[in-house]
């Protein structure tokens, strides 16, 4: 019984301590998500609905993938729809040494860094950053993929 008990609370420990590790884990459920980067150049979910009642907001992003980041790598890079064909032309003359985004570019309004496949990474925001009625697209901006790999996001109204 002693020895079950024990095993039980490792295990929970051992999560706890996994967790403790990711900002997405201490904020309320609602104002945070994971989204999935898959092969196939996708991203799960593709719609993000940001609650207005947030403060923040938290993406955690996880490449389910298996190839490197300089194969196929997956970042979460937001802006506003109408600026990320530009943001993308930018980013890809910038280069792989800043992860295809040009460095201080204010039209970024959040991104989490370029992973590899396995890894995972969170970016928290302001949602005072966001305007009801505005679309933002959100993108991984490796090139081969920066066109296709697309979602879209935005603030409850
Ligand atoms: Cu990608």
């Amino acid at each position: 019984m002693q020895h079950r008990y024990t095993l039980a609370l490792a295990a929970l420990l051992a999560a706890g301590a996994v967790h403790a590790a990711e900002p997405a884990a201490t904020a309320p459920a609602a104002c945070a998500i994971d989204v999935e980067g898959q092969p196939g150049k996708k991203f799960e979910p593709n719609h993000i609905v940001v609650p207005s009642t947030c403060k923040d907001f938290t993406v955690r992003l996880i490449h389910t993938g298996k190839n490197s980041k300089e194969k196929a790598g997956h970042n979460w890079v937001l802006t506003k729809t109408e600026d990320i064909d530009a943001v993308m032309v930018d980013g890809i003359k910038a280069g792989v040494a800043h992860e295809f985004l040009a460095p201080g570019d204010a039209r970024v309004l959040a991104k989490t860094p370029m992973l590899g496949g396995g890894e995972t990474a969170t970016v928290t925001f302001p949602v005072s950053r966001l305007a009801a009625g505005q679309s933002y697209t959100f993108y991984c901006s490796f090139p081969a993929h920066a066109q296709h790999m697309r979602g879209t996001l935005t603030l409850q109204p």
